[in-house]
This record gives C-alpha cells, sequence and structure tokens, in this order.
C-alpha cells in the first residue's frame, strides 16, 4: 500500500473540511452602512479536491495536483431554494475562467461549490474565456446568465496575442443545472462587459444595462454605464444606448466604470452598485459605489453619493490584479438584510452585510461628489457647522 499518498490524502482532506467548516465573523469597525466578514468566503482552496487532484494511488502515486485552481472570484448571487447561491468565476491555473455553483445556509460562511461546474453551451462562434455572471430572476419566469465572452481579435495585427474582443452571452435556466445558450447580445459598440438585465420589462421589452467601450481594456470615446431595449431576448439586439452614468474627470470612476449585479427594487428608487476605476502610478484602481435610478426613467439618476463605497483594505488590496474590488453579486432578503458578495484583487469572494434602509439612507442623504476641493469643503464645513450647532443647542438643553 501507498502510505504515502493516503496519509497525504488524510491531511488534504481534514485541510479541506476544517476550511468549509470554519465560521466567519463579522468585523466589530463598520462605517454604519456595512459590516465587513472577516474571512475570505470562497477561494481557490475551496474548489473540490476531487476537481484538483487525481485521487487514484495507481495513476497518481505523489498525489500531485493535475488541474490548478488559481482563484475563485467576481461571482453572480441569487437566493433560490432557500439556500445563497453564488455562480463563481473559477480561474485554473491556465488563465480559463468557467462558472461553478456554490451554496451556503446562511450567506456568509460553509459555501460549497456543486460537484460539477456549470456546462455553457457556445454559440456557432466559440468563447475562448467566460467570466462575470450576472444571475438575473426576471419576470418572464426565467434565470438569465449574462456573462462576459471573449474571443482573440481577428483583426489584431501579426503577432499581437493580446487584442480581445468583450461581448455579452446571455443564457438562461430554470434549476441552475441546465443552461440554454442564446445569441450574443448586439449592441452599436466594439466592445461590451458588465452587461447585466433589467428584472424587469421595461415598455414590454427586455431591458439592458451596457458597457460601451471603444477598445479591450480602454473605453476611449465611449464607457459609462449605458442602458438599451431589445424586443427579444433569443436574438437580443439593442439598436441605442442611452448613457445613464458617466465616467468623469477626478472621481472615482474617471477612467471606466461598470454596473455590478441587477439593480435593487425600493420604494424610493432602483438602487443600483457598480464599479469605478481610475488610473494611479501604482495601476488601477477598482472601488465600488452606490447610486439610485428613477422607478419610472430608468435612464435617470436621482441620487449618487460621491467617493466610493466601499474600497479594498487588508489583504484584500493583494492579488492577482491588486488594488482591485468588485461585485456582479448581491442578495436582498424578505427581512430586509442585504449580503453584498465582492471579490478582491481578482483572486477570492468576500461579504458584507447591510440593509435596504441603511442602503437607502447611504444612498439619499451622502452628499454628492462637487467635482472639486473647494465643493468639498463647502460639504464638509457646512457638516461641521451643522454638528457645531446642534451640539450647543443640545449642551443649553441640558443646562435649562
Ligand atoms: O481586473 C479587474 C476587472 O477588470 C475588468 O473589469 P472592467 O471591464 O470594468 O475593466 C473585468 O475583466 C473584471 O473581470 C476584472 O475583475
Amino acid at each position: 500500500m501507498n502510505t504515502y499518498f493516503f496519509e497525504r490524502l488524510e491531511s488534504l482532506k481534514k485541510q479541506y473540511t476544517d476550511l468549509l467548516q470554519s465560521e466567519n465573523e463579522p468585523v466589530a469597525a463598520n462605517n454604519g452602512v456595512y459590516t465587513r466578514y472577516q474571512y475570505p468566503i470562497l477561494t481557490a482552496q475551496h474548489t473540490p479536491l476531487f476537481w484538483r487532484y487525481d485521487l487514484n494511488e495507481k495513476t497518481n502515486p505523489f498525489l500531485i495536483e493535475r488541474f490548478g485552481i488559481n482563484a475563485a472570484f467576481n461571482a453572480g448571487a441569487i437566493k433560490w431554494r432557500g439556500k445563497y447561491i453564488l455562480i463563481v468565476r473559477v480561474e485554473g491555473i491556465d488563465r480559463k475562467s468557467f462558472f461553478a455553483v456554490a451554496e451556503s445556509p446562511n450567506g456568509v460562511d460553509h459555501f460549497r461549490f456543486w460537484d460539477y461546474p456549470v456546462v455553457m453551451p457556445e454559440t456557432d462562434e466559440p468563447d475562448t474565456n467566460i467570466y462575470d455572471m450576472r444571475i438575473i430572476q426576471h419576470e418572464d419566469g426565467w434565470l438569465y446568465g449574462l456573462f462576459c465572452t471573449e474571443r482573440k481579435d481577428p483583426d489584431a495585427p501579426l503577432g499581437d496575442q493580446t487584442s480581445a474582443i468583450a461581448q455579452c452571452g446571455i443564457a438562461r435556466t430554470k434549476d441552475l443545472l441546465h443552461w440554454e445558450r442564446l445569441d450574443d447580445l448586439k449592441t452599436p459598440s466594439p466592445q461590451q462587459r458588465n452587461v447585466v438585465l433589467h428584472p424587469e420589462f421595461v415598455k414590454g421589452q427586455y431591458a439592458f444595462y451596457t458597457r460601451p467601450q471603444d477598445s479591450f481594456l480602454e473605453a476611449g470615446k465611449g464607457g459609462g454605464i449605458g442602458f438599451g431595449l431589445s424586443s427579444s431576448i433569443e436574438h437580443a439586439v439593442v439598436g441605442k444606448e442611452w448613457i445613464v452614468d458617466e465616467k468623469a474627470y477626478h472621481t472615482v470612476y474617471e477612467l471606466k466604470n461598470g454596473l455590478g449585479p441587477a439593480p435593487l427594487k425600493t420604494k424610493h428608487g432602483w438602487l443600483h452598485l457598480a464599479h469605478g476605476v481610475r488610473n494611479t502610478a501604482a495601476g488601477l484602481r477598482y472601488v465600488l459605489y452606490l447610486f439610485m435610478t428613477d422607478l419610472e426613467d430608468l435612464t435617470r439618476v436621482i441620487y449618487k453619493p460621491g467617493g466610493y463605497f466601499l474600497a479594498p483594505e487588508g489583504e484584500e488590496r493583494i492579488g492577482d490584479v491588486s488594488n482591485v474590488v468588485f461585485s456582479n453579486g448581491w442578495i436582498a432578503d424578505d427581512d430586509g438584510t442585504v449580503y453584498l458578495y465582492y471579490a478582491s484583487s481578482d483572486t477570492r469572494m468576500h461579504v458584507a452585510v447591510s440593509s435596504i434602509d441603511r442602503l437607502i439612507d447611504y444612498v439619499m442623504n451622502n452628499p454628492a461628489d462637487g467635482f472639486s476641493s473647494a465643493q468639498s469643503l463647502n460639504t464638509l464645513t457646512a457638516i461641521i457647522k451643522k454638528n457645531k450647532s446642534y451640539e450647543a443647542a443640545r449642551v443649553a438643553e441640558t443646562k435649562r
């Protein structure tokens, strides 16, 4: 008997079981809007051992990892059949991503991958890489997965092995197991990533949030979070894109932005979570921000606090693509709790917990960006003065 093999297997199994059984803890310090949880909820190490290893001692006597997993990140999220479900972008060490479903009984820990990753059918034009699924429960009764499909740019100059075309792939399912692939979304933009389906019909049509870009990485003259309608979902075509939320100079979304998950409907408006990107001497910095659009006119932003809502902190800052937080999934529970799922540095998944009431309070009452230092100072001065006069009134009240 190969004792080395079985001892190593036992040790791997123990590490894996300990990881999946470990409990998460809310971080005490918070900004009043959300509470981060201390430990990542999913990492490459959470993928099953039977994905990564050949578990037969005859064919793998050294118990070598045969199929390395590099990262588990950028997950779509949905509450489904009582479980908190993430559709995770799992990336192999060969850089190829695929989707895999992980579920948790409580939304904050004990996430476990289903045995098999998602088998995503292809269109006539095979995908080279697929990633970042938004999962949307649409009022037509289907669950839709919208994701980025990336293929090599056929017009790339000889020797250029980098240029790619990103487009929005669309698939639907009723059980998260069997997926029907529909045509990729057609829009006027040469590149699309971060496309999201609105959960309701708009004027009897399917409504899409888009992110037009001139090139694979650069927004160029394009950019911003767009919006458009299509009468068909099977052969979706958005003829005109309205820009809902533009990139803007000297903001956290000055280079580019993109919508996160599908918006949440509240009595005040549609609540949106998005990512904003700016350039720094150390490279791109991705942060999350929040805004709200009108219930009737989905292209009208009615509230938008300045700056970021959530930015990378501590170990979140470090990973394959450092200084990045990215979210394409959140879950609003019936009791108003909101689970914000976000990835850090294209490496691992985290959760922060908030509530609809807190998010509404934040988005409606936190100050908007004034777009200059002087305006920011005006905002701050007004807050200080208000607090001073309130404090003085309170002191006077206690003396009476
Ligand atoms: O590397 C950071 C993110 O970059 C892309 O986002 P965007 O299209 O807005 O630039 C995506 O590839 C995303 O997967 C990745 O997390």
